[in-house]
C-alpha cells in the first residue's frame, strides 16, 4: 500500500521547503518539492535608481548576499556598458569578497545544515572533559536546549562514538571559522551580511598593505581548517556512508554560468572565469556551450497567473495563490526546455570536463580514494565531495589573488548612468547558477528579474510535466523506514536548498510616490 511521507520544513535554516514523497513497496514513486513561503524582491525594484539594485537584491538572502551583489553588479556593468572598464584592483577585490562568502557558505552547509544527518550529536550528552566546545554542547543537551539538533530521525547513525564526538567538536569550531570568514569579507566589503563595496565599475574599497595583512592571517586560519578538518570530515562520513554515492542522483544535466572573474571581457559567456561556465551531461562527460537566450521559467505548477515559459529579460510575476494544479511558490527554470542541476557539483563537473586544474587532479584523487568512476559524483555524497573540493580551491586561489592587489591604485571606474540599457548578470553563487536581468528606461529600473540557484534545483514540475532536480533525485529511492526517512533529507539537503533565495518575488502595489510596496 502506498504511503505519503511529508517533511515540512526540510531546511535547518534558509526558508520553508516542504517535501512530499509517495512511497510504494518501499520505493519513492513520486516526489514533490514545494516552496511554501511567499516573499520577494523583484517588483520592489521597479521605478528605482538602478544603483539600488545592489543594495536591495542582497536582502533576498543573508546567507549569500555577496552572490546577489555580484549578479546585480555584473548586471549593471553590462546595462551601463562599462563591463570592460573594471580596474584590476576592483576585479580582484570583488573576487576576494565573493570568495570569502563561498568559504563561509560551504562550511555552514556541511557542519550546520547537513552534518547532523550523519553525525550523532547525542554521543556528547554524557561528556565531561577539558574540551570547552564539547562541554558547551553537553551543557546545552543537559538543559534540554536541543533547538539546533532536533527534530531528528533515529536508526541510521553509523559513525563510531569517538568520531561522533570529534565531529561535534568540529561543528562548534566551524561556527568560529565562519566568523573569521565573515570578518575577512568585511575587511574589503564593509560588513557582512550585505556588503557595501561591490558596485558597478568595480569596488569602493581602497587597497592598503595593512588590510592585505589583516585578510591574510584569517585566510590562512581558514585554509588550515579546510585542509585538515573539513576535507577530512567529509571523507570520514563518505567512508562510512558510501552507499550514498549511489543514492540521490537525479537529472543527468549539469549547468554552471561560471564564477570568479579573470578578465574584463564584456560578454559574460566568453569571459575567463576560474570556474568556467558550460553544460555537461554526466553520461557522456562532453563539454557543451551555454547560450543564456535559451533560459526560460515555467509557471504551470507554480502559484502565478503570469505567462509561462518566458525568458527572464521578459519575465513577469503575478501571484495566484490557490491556482489549480500548482504546488509551489518557486518557478521552474529550464534551459532549452530541459531540467538542469546547478551547484558546486555542476561547477566542478563542468571544470572537470573542460580540463581545468586543480579540479581535475582533486576530483581524480577523490574518485581514486573511493575506487569509483565519475558516475559516482551524481549522488548525495558527490555533491558534498564537490563542495568540499571547491572550498579548498577557492581558499587556495584567494591566497594568490591577495598577492595580485596593488596598494594605492584605483579600484573603481567613473561612469554615468545611461538613459536606456539592457543588462544581464550571470555568475555562480555558492548554491549554483545565478542570473539577474535588468531593463533601464529613463535612468530608472523598468523591469528586474532574478533566476536563482535553488529555483533551478527546487522548482516544481514544468509545463511539460518534467519533475525538477530535487524531485528527480528522490524518485526511485528505496526508503528503509518510512517513519525515519533519512534518505529523503540527506538527498535534498545535499543540494543545500535556500528557499529565501528561491522565492524572491513579491506581491504589492505602487504607493503615492510611484514606488512598489509590499501589500
Ligand atoms: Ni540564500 Fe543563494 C546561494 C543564491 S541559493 S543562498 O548560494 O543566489 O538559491
Ligand atoms: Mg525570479
Amino acid at each position: 500500500m502506498a504511503t505519503t511521507i511529508v517533511i515540512d520544513p526540510v531546511t535547518r535554516i534558509e526558508g520553508h521547503l516542504k517535501i512530499e514523497a509517495v512511497v510504494d513497496g518501499g520505493v519513492v514513486k513520486e516526489a514533490r518539492s514545494s516552496g511554501t513561503l511567499w516573499r520577494g524582491i523583484e517588483q520592489v525594484l521597479q521605478g528605482r535608481n538602478p544603483l539600488d539594485a545592489q543594495r536591495i537584491t542582497q536582502r533576498i538572502c543573508g546567507v549569500c548576499p555577496s552572490a546577489h551583489s555580484t549578479a546585480s553588479t555584473l548586471n549593471l556593468d553590462s546595462a551601463f556598458g562599462i563591463a570592460d572598464q573594471i580596474p584590476h584592483n576592483g576585479r580582484v577585490l570583488r573576487n576576494l569578497i565573493f570568495g570569502s562568502n563561498f568559504i563561509q557558505s560551504h562550511i555552514l552547509h556541511f557542519y550546520h545544515l547537513t552534518a547532523l544527518d550523519y553525525v550523532d550529536v547525542t554521543a556528547v550528552a554524557g561528556y565531561r572533559g577539558n574540551d570547552p566546545h564539547l562541554n558547551q554542547v553537553a551543557d546545552f543537551i543537559g538543559r534540554g536546549s536541543l533547538g539546533p539538533f532536533v527534530p531528528r530521525y533515529e536508526g541510521d547513525y553509523r559513525l563510531p562514538k569517538a568520531v561522533n564526538i570529534e565531529a561535534t567538536k568540529h561543528y562548534v569550531q566551524a561556527l568560529d571559522m565562519r566568523r573569521v570568514s565573515q570578518e575577512m569579507l568585511a575587511i574589503f566589503g564593509g560588513h557582512m551580511p550585505h556588503n557595501m563595496s561591490i558596485v558597478p565599475g568595480g569596488c569602493t574599497e581602497q587597497v592598503s598593505v595593512d588590510k592585505i595583512a589583516d585578510f591574510r592571517w584569517r585566510l590562512e586560519k581558514l585554509r588550515y581548517f579546510i585542509d585538515n578538518v573539513y576535507l577530512a570530515d567529509v571523507i570520514a562520513v563518505a567512508e562510512v556512508y558510501s552507499d550514498y554515492f549511489g543514492i540521490g542522483g537525479g537529472t543527468d544535466n549539469f549547468m554552471a554560468y561560471g564564477v570568479f572573474e579573470m578578465d574584463n571581457e564584456p560578454d559574460l559567456t566568453k569571459r575567463a572565469r576560474m570556474f568556467p561556465g558550460g553544460r555537461v551531461n554526466i553520461k557522456n562527460l562532453k563539454p557543451q556551450t551555454l547560450d543564456p537566450s535559451k533560459i526560460t521559467e515555467d509557471v504551470r505548477h507554480s502559484w502565478y497567473s503570469s505567462e509561462s515559459h518566458l525568458h527572464p529579460s521578459k519575465g513577469d510575476t503575478v501571484a495566484a495563490p490557490g491556482k489549480n494544479g500548482a504546488y509551489s511558490w518557486l518557478k521552474s527554470p529550464r534551459y532549452d526546455g530541459d531540467v538542469y542541476e546547478v551547484g558546486p557539483l555542476s561547477r566542478q563537473l563542468n571544470a572537470y570536463v573542460q580540463g581545468v586544474e586543480p579540479t581535475v587532479s582533486l576530483v581524480n584523487d577523490t574518485l581514486g580514494h573511493f575506487k569509483a568512476g565519475p558516475g559516482a559524483l551524481q549522488s548525495t555524497l558527490g555533491r558534498h565531495a564537490a563542495r568540499a573540493i571547491e572550498c579548498k580551491i577557492v581558499a587556495d586561489a584567494m591566497a594568490e589573488w591577495l598577492l595580485e592587489l596593488k596598494p594605492g591604485e584605483p579600484s573603481c571606474a567613473v561612469y554615468d548612468i545611461p538613459d536606456e540599457g539592457e543588462g544581464m548578470g550571470i555568475t555562480d553563487a555558492p548554491r549554483g547558477a545565478l542570473g539577474h536581468w535588468v531593463s533601464v528606461k529613463g535612468k530608472k529600473i523598468a523591469n528586474y528579474q532574478a533566476v536563482v540557484p535553488t529555483t533551478w534545483n527546487g522548482g516544481p514540475r514544468d509545463d511539460k510535466g518534467q519533475p525538477g532536480p530535487f524531485e528527480q533525485a528522490m524518485e526511485g529511492t528505496r526508503i528503509k523506514d518510512a517513519k525515519n526517512p533519512f534518505e529523503l533529507v540527506r538527498i535534498v539537503r545535499s543540494f543545500d536548498p535556500c528557499l529565501a533565495c528561491a522565492i524572491h518575488v513579491v506581491d504589492g502595489k505602487k504607493n503615492d510616490l510611484g514606488k512598489f510596496v509590499v501589500s
